[in-house]
């Protein structure tokens, strides 16, 4: 990409409701990323590798563990300043906002959540400075809409306990520390253990082939006989509810997250607008393309509401499962299709390198499937609306 040139975009003033904290935290990891991570992020896209160089700065401006209290090594911050982190790493890539969605809301979360103290301490300040690197292991080959569908076990063997089975999808999986994996016990009962790198039948292939979220890295989790220590199960939460609390965190996240690439999209496709000139005139004279940037930029302003208010709903404690759903939903599909006009707006150029758009394009199909698909966040909200659960 050639310089960052983003500039943020406050249709109807939502900054005049932020903190001076909140607004100080968005801004210096804003900062930030357009100086480290925009220059480096097209390489490392094209070369579909995750760029380690970064992961000191991401602990540095707190991506790793936001709300995560400081006693444990975490930032310590609300649930909107968590959102304005995300939605500033999802603006530069969704690959690299997804290493801290994973991360915080995935990792750090449930053995802040679940986990006895020892758990914590070992865990959390590595992970909060990025010294540990940390994967969420709950979708399995034959098992990612419904994950009470899950194979993967463990026996209790009397002084460890013997995991088998395989996760797949896994963000972040060949190069993690630790694995949060979800496995039934005996009598189906799903629990969360602390599987960690370089246990005896553990392995954690990469996934290649990938057309989206190159910046990222994707693996799978093979257990053959891992023997697990009794310690590491994580001891405060049983069942399936267990996990999807942790995806109630990072949905949110991703919601905030969709709103920072469909700003850099609009962002892009106004300045290009006003130098690009065609028939004498810059293209943003053109009726058609202020209806383009005018629905654009409606849009986005509307998902920003929806989504703090979810914020202030969480800092109270009150956001609901099915609120979420609504806002990574809406949000992510909103951000493809701002993408999709975006492109339209730069022409030839919006398939280049040049330009951000396609590879936020590419991205977000990524987002639009992981942390639960449109269609199964379509079926929560229907859920909720009618009674009628409507997966089986
Ligand atoms: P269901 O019977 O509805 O619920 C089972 C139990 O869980 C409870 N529960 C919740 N608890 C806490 N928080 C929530 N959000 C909860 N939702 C449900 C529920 O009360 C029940 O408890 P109990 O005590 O009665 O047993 O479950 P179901 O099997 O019918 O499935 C419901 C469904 C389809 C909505 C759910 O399974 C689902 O959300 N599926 C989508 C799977 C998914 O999102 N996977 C994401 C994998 S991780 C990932 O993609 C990371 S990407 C990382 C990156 O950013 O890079
Ligand atoms: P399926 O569940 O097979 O769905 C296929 C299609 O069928 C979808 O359109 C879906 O909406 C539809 N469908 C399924 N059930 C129903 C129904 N009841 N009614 C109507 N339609 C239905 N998982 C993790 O555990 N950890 C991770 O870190 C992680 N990272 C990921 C990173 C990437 C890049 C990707 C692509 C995925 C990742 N995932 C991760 C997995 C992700 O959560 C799953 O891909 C997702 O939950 C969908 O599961 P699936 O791919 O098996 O699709």
């Amino acid at each position: 990409m050639a310089t960052d040139r983003y500039q943020a975009h406050d249709f109807l003033g939502l900054d005049e409701l932020l903190t001076e904290e909140q607004k100080l935290v968005r801004d210096s990891a804003r900062e930030w990323l357009k100086k480290e991570v925009s220059p480096i992020i097209e390489q490392a896209y094209e070369d579909a590798k995750f760029p380690h160089q970064i992961v000191p700065g991401l602990a540095a401006i707190g991506a790793f563990g936001p709300y995560i209290p400081e006693q444990y090594g975490g930032a310590g911050l609300d649930q909107i300043t968590y959102g304005l982190i995300m939605q500033e790493l999802e603006r530069v890539d969704s690959g690299v906002r997804s290493t801290a969605s994973v991360q915080s809301s995935l990792v750090m979360y449930p053995i802040y959540k679940f986990g006895s103290e020892e758990q914590r301490m070992k865990y959390l300040p590595k992970l909060a400075s990025g010294e540990m690197i940390g994967c969420f292991g709950l979708t399995e080959p034959d098992h990612g809409s419904n994950p009470s569908g899950m194979t993967t076990n463990f026996v209790d063997k009397g002084d460890h306990y013997l995991l088998n089975g395989a996760k797949m999808w896994i963000s972040n999986s060949p190069f993690a520390d630790v694995a949060v994996v979800w496995a039934k016990d005996e009598t189906g009962r799903i629990h969360g253990l602390l599987v960690e790198k370089g246990m005896e039948g553990f392995t954690a292939p990469e996934i290649h082939g990938k057309w989206s979220l190159r910046a990222s890295t994707t693996g799978e989790l093979v257990f053959d006989n891992v023997k697990v220590p009794k310690e590491n199960l994580l001891p405060g939460k049983s069942g399936l509810g267990a996990p999807l609390l942790c995806l109630d965190s990072a949905r949110y996240g991703i919601a905030w997250g969709a709103i920072g690439a469909a700003l850099d999209c609009y962002d892009s496709a106004l300045r290009y607008s006003l130098e690009r000139i065609q028939f004498d005139k810059p293209i943003a004279a053109f009726q058609l393309t202020q209806k383009k940037l005018a629905e654009m930029i409606t849009e986005i302003t509307k998902a920003q509401w929806l989504t703090w208010r979810i914020g202030v709903l969480r800092n109270e404690g009150r956001a609901t499962t099915t609120q979420i759903s609504m806002a990574k939903r809406n949000n992510v599909d909103m951000a493809l299709k701002v993408a999709r006009e975006a492109r339209q707006i730069h022409g030839g150029m919006g398939i280049t390198n040049e330009y951000p758009i396609m590879r936020h394009m590419m991205n977000l199909e990524s987002v639009i499937t992981y942390e639960g698909t449109h269609d199964i966040h379509l079926l929560i909200l229907g859920m909720d609306i009618t009674g009628i659960p409507a997966f089986k």
